[in-house]
This record gives C-alpha cells, sequence and structure tokens, in this order.
C-alpha cells in the first residue's frame, strides 16, 4: 500500500485514525496527498468499524497546494479535479462512516475533504473559507455538490464572492459541524464518537453512508421508495430482530440513556 508520509494512519480497536501530516505547509494538499487519502479510504482493514479524519500542526487543512497549481494545462486540470472527486467519494462512499476533527484553518480543499466526512467535530480555533473567489479559480473537490447542502447555496457563495470568513460558532449555526468543542478537545470528541457509530449495526451506518444521501438527491416519490425499501431490509437483519428484542424486553437502553 502506497501511503505518503504526510498521513499518518493508526488502527486503535476499531478506529482508524488518519492524520493529515503536513504541517509546514499547513496540511496543504497536494497530489501524493489525495491519491494517499484514496488509498487509504479504498483499504480500510476488516474489522475497522469507524475512522477520524484530522490534522497535525495548528490547521485542519489550507486546502489546494497551491504551489502545484500553475504548472497544470486545461486537460490536466481537469484530470486533477476528478482525481479529488474520486479521493473524497471512497471517503464519502467508502465501508466506514468518517469523522472529521477540524481546528484551525479548514479552507478550500481542506473544507472539501471535510464536507466530504459523516460528522465534523470543530475545536474553536476552526475557521472556514473558500479562498478560490479570491485566487482566481473555482472549487474543483466537490464542494459546490456537497456544500451547499450542509450550508445552503446562498451562504455558499457569499464565502466565493466575498472571501467571507466563517468562525467556529457560525460554523454550527449554518449546519456545517455538529459538535464546537474546546482547544486540544476535538480527537478525543471525534474518537468518543467513532465508538458510539462503531456500536450501531452495520446495515443502520451502510444505509446513513449508501442510501440516505441518495434518497436526499431523488425525488420525492422514489426517495420514499427507497425509505420503504431499505427500512424494510433493515428491519428483517437478524441484528435488529434481536436489538429490538432486547428493548422489548429490558435488556436495552432507553433513549438519553448513556
Ligand atoms: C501553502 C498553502 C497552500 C500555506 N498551498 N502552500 N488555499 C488557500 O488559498 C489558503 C492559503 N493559505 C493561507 O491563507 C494561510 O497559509 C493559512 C491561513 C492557511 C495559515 O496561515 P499561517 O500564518 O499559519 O501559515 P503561512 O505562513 O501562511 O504558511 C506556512 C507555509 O505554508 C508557507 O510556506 P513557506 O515555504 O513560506 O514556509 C506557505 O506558503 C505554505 N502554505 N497554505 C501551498 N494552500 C480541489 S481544488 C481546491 C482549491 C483550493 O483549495 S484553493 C484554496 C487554497
Amino acid at each position: 500500500m502506497n501511503i505518503p508520509e504526510s498521513l499518518i494512519v493508526e488502527q486503535q480497536d476499531e478506529i482508524l485514525l488518519v492524520k493529515i501530516n503536513r504541517p509546514k505547509k499547513r496540511n496543504a494538499i497536494n497530489d501524493e496527498l489525495i491519491l494517499g487519502l484514496e488509498t487509504v479510504f479504498s483499504t480500510i482493514p476488516k474489522g475497522v468499524k469507524c475512522a477520524v479524519l484530522y490534522g497535525e500542526g495548528q490547521h485542519f487543512s489550507a486546502g489546494l497546494d497551491l504551489s502545484e497549481l500553475r504548472e497544470r494545462d486545461i486537460v490536466e486540470g481537469l484530470q486533477h479535479s476528478r482525481m479529488w472527486h474520486r479521493a473524497l467519494e471512497k471517503i464519502q462512499f467508502g465501508t466506514v462512516p468518517v469523522v472529521a476533527v477540524i481546528h484551525g484553518a479548514c479552507v478550500g480543499g481542506g473544507l472539501e475533504i471535510a464536507s466530504a466526512c459523516h460528522i465534523r467535530v470543530a475545536e474553536q480555533s476552526t475557521f472556514y473559507a473558500l479562498p478560490e473567489g479570491q485566487r482566481g479559480i473555482f472549487v474543483g473537490g466537490g464542494a459546490s455538490v456537497r456544500l451547499p447542502k450542509l450550508i445552503g447555496v446562498a451562504r455558499m457563495a457569499d464565502m466565493m464572492f466575498t472571501g467571507r470568513v466563517i468562525s467556529a460558532e457560525e460554523g454550527i449555526l449554518m449546519g456545517f459541524s455538529q459538535y464546537l468543542v474546546s482547544e486540544n478537545k476535538g480527537l478525543e470528541k471525534g474518537i468518543e464518537l467513532a465508538k458510539k457509530i462503531s456500536l450501531n449495526a452495520e446495515m443502520t451506518n451502510y444505509a446513513l453512508m449508501h442510501v440516505l444521501p441518495r434518497i436526499v438527491d431523488s425525488g420525492a416519490s422514489e426517495g420514499l421508495m427507497m425509505e420503504s425499501l431499505i427500512s424494510t431490509i433493515a428491519a428483517s437483519s437478524p441484528e435488529a430482530k434481536k436489538r429490538l428484542g432486547d428493548f422489548l424486553e429490558g435488556r436495552a437502553k432507553k433513549v438519553g440513556e448513556d
């Protein structure tokens, strides 16, 4: 497996910790790194049930490594964007849910990577921006598809038109991140969430990762039919029958009990 030094991957029981490790360049994403992410999320070891993606140093990621951008012609540019799409598809539609733990800059391509994850935990230092607007380019890593679903079209357009920087608190209000924690507490929170996610029935996690986004992208009629199909499949699994039995016989936790 070809994992570059700019990625550190560590398995802790059922959780895979994936660290972007290029702090001197503020975790800017060069080709090697994006290909490395594609490899990591295409080859999740058996037994892993959830992954946590985070960054070394003071920032989650400064986005695309701009030093590589100037050298590309049009076809290479298209292929480069499609390479990002491929890698981020492996995160979003891979085999395990991914929790992003964000701090410092989460900008440009870094914001696109975080958008492909399933849950986002932000530390207080986090700030979000899409400097593509100011750099004379456009997002190329899937933000135009994923980000409006999280924060809305108008907010994304505002970020690119005006270069607006969004704070960690605003990120919560806009629906980008789901948790806001104090500085240096993100990884702990991310691992805590990953452990909870790992306890779910496999079918539930599968449906949330692979079926829910397709339902959202469909018309209401198709979406409702897909929902009926997946809920019936999920309920007929032995795991669901056991869990329902556990609840009815008083062995399962009530809602809100930890
Ligand atoms: C970089 C990059 C980078 C830092 N590409 N080298 N992204 C951006 O437009 C964001 C550009 N970066 C910044 O605005 C700032 O670096 C940060 C706000 C993220 C962090 O500031 P700071 O003060 O902590 O670091 P720094 O001093 O600006 O940067 C340290 C080094 O990292 C410096 O290199 P050095 O050799 O002079 O030490 C920077 O040049 C380098 N560096 N960010 C290359 N992005 C799929 S398409 C996606 C399109 C995009 O993502 S466009 C948005 C790109």
